[in-house]
């Protein structure tokens, strides 16, 4: 059957799982753009990263690849920042680009990207940021181009895949030569799950992961979890928690894989990085682990760093997607290469065959861990609602828990509200906080919560940023607004770019150069954009504003005015001073 490039793809879009495309158009894009009237539609962001934000947080809220439309020039620069935070953070995005004519490449067609004379070749600015840049140049290769992308995006460590198509490719018909190189036609109208990365040949990699590592896991005296991104992203939260309990074993987690477990969970230690507790380590170490389990962890320097005198000591057993993650950063005794979704099953039912289950670590430490865990419950109620005056940042954050319905999804930006929400709100589901940890682009908070509120209509999804994030990203909200999305915006105004002024006044003799924002009315500004909003000028009213919120159909904006000196949380000994 003959069917025109831009309507196979369009099909592959439907095929993967995806009811939307998130995109900015123009005339390169065009007849790609023309074939999104339904199933799945186009959405109009308002500039290319928030396509990509929003793409990004569809795709972590329904765990399929994310798709992005752009236009060549413009456009394509456009897309940098929110595709490499994709990147960054192992976010699976298809993101397609027009291109000018086939006939036209090298003699300086408008926005032309050749490479031939100062212009840019599309893959060149993508090839750092995506797993990789294509570009279609032969429609008999369309076909195997188009399907090798979303295979691509979701399989091993998932991640963007770029893919540059000409203009006059778009509306072409595809010959009707199937599939290249033998490539069977994809038939399964189901989204393609995520292909696990199976078991290795390298040697010192195990052939039967669950059997040996569930023998180690099985000997351990004093076990801890440590579980990254590969776990959060997978929303293993229910395996994660199960393994835990089989072995007593605490569990720490990056900030990246925050929500892995609800934070109510009894094991749950808290997490390393951004936001992370003063006494964590201290802690970790009194219980002095005789065996690590590393699950789907890059080991940055945040996460390592501080581990390391744990990690060189206790026996370590590191299980990754990736084969160039298994020994990164740290040489494990033993690694198990494949999906988490596939192997923690089988950890815990080869345990079960093995030993007892134990659900609480060995007394004393289970008193220990649990005064721990009080500890920072007591510290976040503690956190007053006022900060000289002004409704306090770190005080509103620490109470929406309390007052957001259990399944609520909280979406920070990037400033001081990001390190209080790490540091403070304790969601009761895994999966609860959304975070950017890879990039932290401003403005991130903004597109990815409208990406996630277009995602899941059956949820609360709350957007938590400032004033700086919001003059950079805000006119995205009018998106929210367009297709009246369950979405709570809360824009900590402190007339500043509180994030770096902080450090200003900490480490640079407190000049303040160029970090002041002007007096701006959200509120004003949100209703403009089509949100009911409100100003909360005095502490006592945000709660009753809250309240609104969450009654009022589709989005609501509250601006939170707060003071410019105020300091998160975790910067001003919280824990300690409990
Ligand atoms: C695109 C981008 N530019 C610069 C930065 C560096 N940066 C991190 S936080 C921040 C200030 C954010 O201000 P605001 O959104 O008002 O948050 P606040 O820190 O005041 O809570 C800046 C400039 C960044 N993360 N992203
Ligand atoms: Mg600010």
């Amino acid at each position: 059957v003959s069917v025109q490039l831009a309507s196979y793809l369009h099909e592959q879009v439907r095929r993967a799982g995806a009811d939307r495309a998130f995109g900015v158009p123009g005339s390169y894009i065009m007849p790609v753009w023309q074939t999104f009237k339904a199933n799945p539609r186009i959405v109009l962001a308002r500039h290319e990263s928030g396509a990509a934000f929003m793409a990004d947080g569809w795709s972590r809220t329904t765990g399929r690849p994310g798709v992005v439309l752009a236009t060549i020039g413009p456009g394509l620069t456009n897309l940098v920042t929110g595709v490499a935070g994709a990147y960054r953070d192992s976010v699976p995005l298809v993101v397609v680009t027009g291109q000018a004519s086939t006939s036209s490449f090298g003699r300086g067609a408008f926005l032309e990207s050749y490479g031939m004379d100062r212009d840019t070749p599309p893959h060149a600015l993508f090839t750092p940021i995506t797993k990789k840049s294509l570009e279609i140049t032969d429609l008999r290769n369309a076909r195997f181009l188009i399907d090798s992308a979303f295979s691509l995006a979701v399989s091993g460590r998932p991640g963007p895949v770029h893919l540059s198509i000409p203009v006059d490719l778009q509306a072409a018909e595809l010959p009707d030569v199937g599939p290249a190189d033998g490539q069977a036609e994809p038939t399964a109208a189901a989204p393609p799950a995520a292909l696990a990365v199976g078991q290795a040949r390298d040697p010192g990699v195990l052939t039967d992961p669950g059997f040996a590592v569930a023998a180690e896991l099985a000997a351990a005296a004093r076990p801890l979890i440590l579980a990254g991104w590969g776990v959060a992203s997978r929303r293993l939260g229910g395996d994660l928690a199960a393994l835990a309990e089989q072995l007593g074993a605490p569990v720490v987690c990056t900030a990246k894989a925050i929500s892995c477990l609800p934070s109510t969970h009894p094991l749950h230690a808290g997490h390393l990085g951004p936001g992370q507790r003063s006494d964590l380590v201290p802690f970790l170490m009194s219980y002095d682990p005789d065996v690590v389990l590393l699950l789907g962890v890059s080991l940055h320097a945040y996460y390592a760093a501080p581990l390391a005198p744990l990690l060189s000591r206790a026996k370590t057993i590191r299980v990754d997607i990736d084969p160039d993650q298994i020994a990164l950063r740290h040489r494990p005794d033993l690694a198990a290469l494949g999906d988490a979704r596939d192997l923690l099953p089988r950890f815990t039912a080869a345990l079960a065959r093995m030993s007892e289950p134990r659900h609480t670590p060995p007394e004393p430490f289970s008193a220990v861990l649990r005064a721990f865990r009080d500890r920072r419950t007591k510290a976040a109620a503690a956190q007053p609602a006022a900060w000289r005056g002004r409704t306090s940042m770190s005080g509103t954050i620490a109470r929406l828990g309390a007052v957001l319905p259990p399944d609520a999804v909280v979406v920070p930006d990037a400033g001081n509200h990001w390190l209080d929400t790490i540091a403070l709100h304790e969601p009761a589901r895994p999966g609860g906080i959304m975070l950017n940890c890879g990039l932290g682009a401003m403005g991130w908070g903004i597109g990815a919560a409208v990406g996630a509120a277009l995602a899941d209509t059956g949820r609360t999804t709350v957007c938590i940023t400032g004033d700086g994030s919001m003059l950079m990203h805000g006119s995205e909200l009018s998106v929210a607004a367009e297709y009246g999305c369950d979405l709570i915006v809360l824009v900590f105004n402190n007339q500043a770019h509180g994030r770096v002024q902080l450090g200003q006044r900490q480490d640079l003799d407190g000049d303040l150069l160029g970090t002041g924002l002007p007096d701006i009315d959200f509120a004003r500004w949100m209703g403009a954009l089509g949100l009911p909003a409100e100003t909360v000028d005095r502490p006592g009213d945000m709660e009753a504003a809250l309240g609104r919120a969450l009654k009022t159909d589709g989005p609501f904006g509250i601006e939170v005015r707060c003071h410019p000196d105020e300091v998160p949380a975790c910067m001003r000994d919280w824990i300690e001073d409990v």
